[in-house]
């Protein structure tokens, strides 16, 4: 009997498991540009080019490889609206009643296959190197979740940088090595551009045509949309931005979109890349001599760290994360974030590149527009849209932790011990912007005070309650102790003032 084998935007990996299930003398693979996956958040029109031009491309090797493939456009009427729906069509025309499928990424779609008519069988998802069950051993009866054990594990159990038992270099982590602030010239010409193809080229037309209103440009795209390409690009990143990605791994530079970072992650996210193999060419680079300790160990940790913990940490605790608000912010996210005019020069660097390349690096994301949002009071299923629709690398079982869980605290401190928050300070030392900025970094009140500098205190004043007892917080609870009270009052009445700006629809 004939099964359909779903292969979704963000599974286009030969090994996939539902694949390897599947048989290619009788199944059928059905995979659908739908409007519901199109659609759930307003994407960047450079990511949903990206995920249809890649799903193309995926489609037409899976072909050449003997699977009979059965892809539904866009523009194609018939095409369900979504994924069950095209399921569904598939199904009666080759006269399939059962589905395998790879366990997607997201609680919804996970939720609307087993809702679905058609019974459908999951495979895990083991392009991760980590699976559910030995995540869940791990966090079983720990008190807290910490990344940096769960990382020692990871390189334990994939033996990248280790000399025997111990890890090479004689540490772990070399962090406090990369955190150089922003240099005076980049030397690396950023991630492999590629013209697009005449595949690349239709999926364009078709995207401004229906999806041009949405927040980001269309214009230069330059992703990579197969596997060899995205090979491509990652040799030439460690060719010539490993060396010092390490160094500047946190450094933000005006002008500057990607400095010596990767951009690969929409590449991993959509299974062009493998994590396994990206890491063992950052191992090669590093074992050649090629690059430094510090970088590939920087890399591999976000790679088999981070990257596997934070899907982990989305599984573990279920559909209802994204909807968590530990800190009970209310406030609606600012016209800023969808291209909104601001005197703040970070926040108008960090979301204009957002908007012309729907990539941000971690820290812009972290300390910048994520910073700001916490500081102000943002609701965080407003943040946590707009970092989903925004991104190309966005999936939910990625963004919604380090968004919901590290970014903006709303998990309560599953993930960060601590909020991320900062004064304009530490922007100042991580990067140019505030040369260029209409406010002053400097001034703490009044007239043209950064409103990092103002918010910060609010923040901190506000939610003392929750944070007076965290000792990692108790020196900036004594600083704040120590200010003059009329200095207080005022640094309190003047962020209130921001506030009420940004309530107005004001421009800050
Ligand atoms: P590099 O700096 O070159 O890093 C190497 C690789 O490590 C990345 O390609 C990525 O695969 C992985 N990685 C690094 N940090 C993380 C992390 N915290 N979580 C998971 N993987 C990581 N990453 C996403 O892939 N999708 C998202 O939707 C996403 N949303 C984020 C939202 C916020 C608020 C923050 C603070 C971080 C977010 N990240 C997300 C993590 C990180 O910012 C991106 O992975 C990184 O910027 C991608 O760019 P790069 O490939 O140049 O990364
Ligand atoms: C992100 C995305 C978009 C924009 N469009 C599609 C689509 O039309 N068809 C599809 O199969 N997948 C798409 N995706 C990815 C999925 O929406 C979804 O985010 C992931 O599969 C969950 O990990
Ligand atoms: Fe950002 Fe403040 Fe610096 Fe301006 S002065 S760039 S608002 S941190």
């Amino acid at each position: 009997m004939t099964r359909l084998v779903l292969v979704l935007g963000d599974q286009l990996s030969e090994g996939l498991s539902a694949l390897r299930a599947a048989d290619k003398a009788r199944d059928v693979v059905v995979m659908a540009e739908v409007a519901d996956e199109a659609g759930y958040v307003p994407h960047h029109p450079k990511k949903i080019a990206f995920v249809f031009s890649a799903m193309r491309k995926f489609a037409a090797e899976l072909r050449a490889a003997g699977w009979d493939v059965r892809y539904g456009r866009l523009d194609d009427r018939a095409t369900g609206a979504s994924v069950c729906a095209e399921l569904l069509r598939r199904g009666e025309e080759v006269g399939a009643t059962e589905v395998l499928a790879t366990e997607p990424g997201e609680w919804r779609l996970i939720e609307a296959l087993r809702a679905c008519p058609l019974p459908v069988t999951l495979q895990p998802d083991d392009r991760f190197l980590c699976s559910h069950a030995d995540f869940e051993a791990w966090a079983a009866g720990r008190k807290a979740l910490r990344l940096e054990y769960f990382y020692r594990e990871m390189r334990k159990t994939t033996g990248l940088l280790m000399e025997g038992d111990h890890p090479a270099g004689g540490q772990w982590n070399f962090d406090h090595d990369n955190r150089k602030p922003a240099p005076g010239a980049v030397d690396f010409d950023g991630p492999m551009r590629f013209a697009p193809d005449a595949v690349t080229r239709e999926v364009l037309d078709m995207v401004a045509d229906r999806f041009g209103d949405n927040f980001g440009d269309l214009e230069d795209f330059w992703f990579a949309t197969d596997r060899a390409q995205a090979r491509r690009a990652l040799a030439h990143w460690v060719a010539g931005g490993l060396p010092k990605y390490g160094d500047y791994q946190d450094a933000m530079v005006t002008g500057e979109r990607f400095l010596w970072h990767g951009v690969i992650s929409m590449y991993v996210n959509a299974g062009l890349l493998g994590p396994m193999e990206v890491c063992a060419a950052v191992e090669q680079a590093w074992r050649d001599g090629r690059a430094p300790l510090n970088a590939a160990e920087g890399f591999i940790r976000q790679v088999i760290g981070w990257r596997e913990y934070v899907r982990g940490i989305y599984f573990l605790e279920g559909p209802d994360y994204t909807a968590r608000n530990a800190l009970g912010q209310t406030r609606d996210l600012p016209p800023v974030y969808w291209g909104g005019e601001t005197g703040m020069r970070c926040m108008a660097e960090a979301v204009g590149q957002t908007r012309t390349e729907a990539y941000a690096h971690h820290i812009q994301r972290l300390m910048v527009t994520g910073n700001f949002a916490l500081l102000a009071g943002v609701d965080p299923a407003q943040v946590h849209e707009w970092y989903l629709a925004v991104y190309a690398d966005a999936y939910e079982w990625v963004e919604a932790p380090n968004v919901i869980g590290m970014s903006q605290f709303a998990d309560g401190g599953i993930i960060a011990s601590k909020p991320y928050v900062s004064s304009g300070n530490y922007i100042n030392k991580m990067s140019d912007y505030c040369k260029g900025c209409a406010y002053s970094v400097t001034k703490k009140t009044g007239q043209g005070a950064c409103p990092f500098n103002l918010l910060y205190w609010h923040f901190m004043d506000r939610h003392r309650d929750r944070f007076a007892g965290n000792p990692r917080m108790a020196q900036m609870y004594r600083t704040w102790d120590r200010m003059d009270a009329d200095k207080r009052e005022v640094i309190l009445s003047e962020a209130e003032q921001v506030l009420a700006r940004l309530d107005a629809g004001e421009v800050v």
